[in-house]
């Protein structure tokens, strides 16, 4: 596998680097400068927007920004942004935030519109956008963006949005801003993740438990497949489609509302499409809180089962892998328990992207090299991958 930075670098390599490149292109130091991060889900997908249960982590992975007050004349509401990702620079306007789904802009856009909606009132500023989340990764590199320019907005402003609300409104920007209507995992991740720390979210409630995952003998190694089949756009609105339609047949609010056992005893009321949509959604459930449970319990065959039945489970129920992300599961489960990996699976929404392993911390590169060997045999595209642990969340480096 080739390793791309295997060792994330420290976020304070990161924040120097933006500091300068900021200070290179606006003439002056930041005045403020904040990180959100990615993410990367053990368990529980497609289950957020059936408000079911998620258990993902924030990674060791950041969107970085620094701001300032212009040094040149500019209007009282005039946004300035370079990213460095793009290499690009473009400005709007705060009186105008109108959505534009093909502008990089709409995710910051989104943010701002969401915090002036809440009497947050930044003033005109410069800013620098710097990213080492793998875009089309899967890994929220778009919330860790929608999450950071909230948090930017609060450090201006001298505000503290309520972390959960400021989750919302970046998912609000999701769907508004991206066109994308995804649940509220990513950008609650990204918001409220903690170092060292899963986060079992209740998506009905919105609140998180904290559960440690700080095994020294346990590491998280993410692997990219490189592939992203421009499906996800039309198949994730799609499905939660058949989600909401299941949960109506059923005569619920949400398909968190049924039991494994309902499911099986109504079974009649779906037509077989809708039944598999729904057994996935409700299997994913249980797993995911029957897998917070065994990793507290350090009981680590049955988290890597758990992983590898849900990997199974979006595969064949809800159809939303590809042969990438099976080859890539398949591979990891070939190297198996023997060869140090616990469990693995597909993360994110699916149709290309990252799987997450679990794995016996020290064995990380050659567990990596041995998956990566397998998939280039596979597919003859080169994965790439990472360790990582739980982060903190979005939090302000300089104010
Ligand atoms: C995407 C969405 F943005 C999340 O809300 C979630 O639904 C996920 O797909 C699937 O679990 O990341």
């Amino acid at each position: 596998t080739t390793t791309d930075e295997f060792l994330t670098p420290p976020l304070a390599e990161q924040v120097d680097a933006v500091t300068r490149r900021y200070a290179e292109a606006f003439g002056n130091p930041p005045q403020w400068v904040v990180a959100a991060p990615g993410r990367v889900n053990l368990i529980g997908e497609h289950t957020d927007y059936n408000a079911g249960f998620v258990f993902p982590l924030a990674i060791e992975r950041y969107t970085v920004i620094a701001a300032g007050r212009p040094l040149r004349i500019a209007a009282s509401d005039a946004i300035r942004v370079h990213s460095t990702l793009f290499d690009e620079t473009a400005e709007f306007s705060l009186a105008n935030l109108e959505p534009d789904r093909r502008d990089w802009t709409s995710y910051l856009r989104g943010a701002f519109a969401g915090c002036l909606e809440r009497g947050l009132h930044p003033g005109t500023l410069d800013l620098l956008v710097d990213s080492n989340v793998p875009q089309g990764g899967g890994l929220s590199s778009s919330a860790a963006l929608e999450v950071a320019t909230a948090t930017l907005i609060e450090a201006v402003t001298g505000r503290t949005l309520d972390p959960v609300d400021k989750a919302r409104l970046a998912q609000r920007a999701e769907h508004v801003y991206a066109g994308m209507p995804c649940g509220i995992m990513d950008q609650f991740s990204s918001a409220l993740g903690a170092a060292g720390k899963l986060l079992l979210i209740d998506c009905r409630t919105e609140i998180a438990e904290l559960i440690p995952l700080d095994d020294p003998a346990i590491a998280v190694l993410v692997i990219n497949s490189n592939v992203k089949h421009e499906l996800t756009g039309s198949e994730y609105p799609e499905r939660r489609a058949q989600c909401e339609q299941s949960a109506r047949l059923l005569g619920v609010a949400s398909l968190r509302d049924v039991t494994p056992a309902q499911l099986e005893a109504q079974r009649s009321r779906l037509d077989p499409l809708l039944y598999r949509r729904a057994h996935h959604v409700v299997g994913e459930i249980e797993r995911t809180t029957r897998a917070a449970a065994a990793l507290q319990a350090g009981d680590w065959p049955l988290v890597g089962e758990l992983m590898y039945a849900s990997h199974q489970s979006l595969r064949d129920d809800f159809e939303v892998s590809c042969p990438e992300l099976d080859a890539l599961v398949e591979a990891a489960r070939d190297v198996g328990e023997a060869g140090g990996v616990i469990g693995a699976r597909m993360t994110g929404g699916g149709f290309g992207g990252c799987i997450v392993a679990l794995v016996r911390a020290g064995r990380e590169r050659e567990i990596a090299d041995r998956i990566g060997a397998a998939y280039r045999a596979r597919s003859g595209i080169e994965a790439t991958a990472f360790v990582t642990k739980p982060a903190r969340g979005a939090h302000i480096i300089k104010a």
